[in-house]
């Protein structure tokens, strides 16, 4: 069933902009990424939120990392209301968003159920392949020493002098890598990124070999 009509995301990215720039607040909670109505995972509770949830559900959008996440109302079900509670929330002083309740990670769905970052990692490795665990010290300075506050963090696989990204962390200094294969060396490098986009340089090398 469409809801919007034939029209596409236009008319409900227009709707939802025209409220923004109408009736945003501005004493909004600090969000973290495990908030419920945090539909796309960022560290903002906002109306993209709702824009990303209605395009998922209405106009074939990007498919939520995290589905509890989606569930402003708590009620197991994504739908509509969930984009409108949410709108509700922040431009009318609406209901809170719900407790956010994450289900243990169920295996082979292709989903991150507990909304930590990974799919499907209770399934077993297939055989020859192993997982690693890094974890970082968290950055709190920028380089000239002033406090500074990360967005996030990124996991890089090194290969001579090209690096390819394997892991965005956000909230956490913590990763989990998948689908090593016995016998290769791999080399890990982490950078903070802030909340502008700014990249630190890597961190020293890790070499991982089993
Ligand atoms: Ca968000
Ligand atoms: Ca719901
Ligand atoms: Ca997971
Ligand atoms: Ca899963």
């Amino acid at each position: 069933m469409r809801v919007f009509g034939s029209s596409g995301t236009r008319p409900v990215s227009a709707a939802l902009l025209l409220c923004a720039g109408l009736l945003a607040r501005a004493d909004l909670p600090a969000a973290g990424p495990n908030v419920a109505g945090n539909c796309n995972g960022d560290l903002r509770l906002d109306l993209a939120d709702g824009v990303f949830l209605l395009q998922f559900l209405f106009t074939g959008g990007t498919r939520p990392e995290c589905r509890p996440r989606c569930d402003f109302e708590g009620d197991g079900a994504l739908d509509v209301s969930d984009a409108v509670a949410l709108i509700a929330y922040l431009v009318q002083g609406g209901a809170s968003p719900a407790p956010l309740v994450l289900p243990p990670e169920a295996c082979g769905d292709g989903e991150d159920n507990d909304c930590d970052g990974d799919v499907d990692e209770t399934c077993p490795p297939p055989d020859g392949v192993y997982a690693v665990t890094l974890a970082w010290d968290e950055v709190t300075k920028d380089r000239t020493g002033r406090s500074e506050a990360v967005a996030e963090y990124r996991v890089y696989f090194l290969n001579g002098a090209a690096r390819t990204l394997a892991s965005e962390v956000k909230g956490a200094t913590i990763a989990v890598l998948r689908g090593l294969r016995l016998g290769v060396s791999y080399t890990f490098v982490v950078t903070a990124v802030d909340a502008a986009g700014n990249e630190s340089a890597p961190s020293e090398k890790l070499v991982v070999l089993r």
